[in-house]
């Protein structure tokens, strides 16, 4: 998929936006939702997307509603530092296939870190259920 690829609105982001595929939520607002990544390259990994604008990657969004997706991006990252207790945090965003990007939602990945313990490689592994990501994301929620 390249950059200049247009918005295809059966994403699997898109149809987890709509509630046509199940998610482990974080947060929602009208604009915003945060839920858990299937693939976790750690204890706790999540993503944030903007419900409403269309973007396929970075280049599509216009600047209030990056404005409004960063702000949530900080918000949902406080979340997980206060209710994780990470080491550290990785911010991470990627753009066409080239550069990672395999779903065609602009979407940020929050990606806490722990001391001692490498991160799993990029979207890969088995999806992980929600019967594990549910007691990872209610203490993040509770942090909020
Ligand atoms: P990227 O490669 O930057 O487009 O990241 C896409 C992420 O989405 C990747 O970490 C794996 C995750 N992912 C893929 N399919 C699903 C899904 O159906 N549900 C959830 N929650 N995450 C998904």
């Amino acid at each position: 998929m390249t950059l200049s690829a247009t918005y295809d609105p059966d994403n699997i982001f898109a149809k987890i936006i709509r509630g046509e595929m199940a998610c482990v939520k974080l947060h929602e607002t009208e604009d915003i939702l945060a839920f858990m990544d299937v693939f976790p390259q750690s204890n706790g990994h999540c993503l944030v997307v903007h419900k409403r604008a269309r973007a396929t990657n970075l280049f599509d969004i216009d600047q209030d509603a990056l404005c409004t997706l960063a702000g949530a991006v900080q918000h949902v990252a406080r979340a997980v530092r206060n209710g994780l207790k990470p080491d550290g945090v990785r911010v991470a965003q990627f753009n066409g296939a080239p550069a990672g990007q395999s779903v065609y939602h602009l979407h940020f990945h929050i990606i806490p870190a722990y001391e001692g313990v490498a991160l799993g490689a990029h979207a890969s592994g088995g999806p992980v259920g929600a019967d594990v990501l549910e007691p990872i994301a209610a203490r993040i929620r509770g942090a909020f």
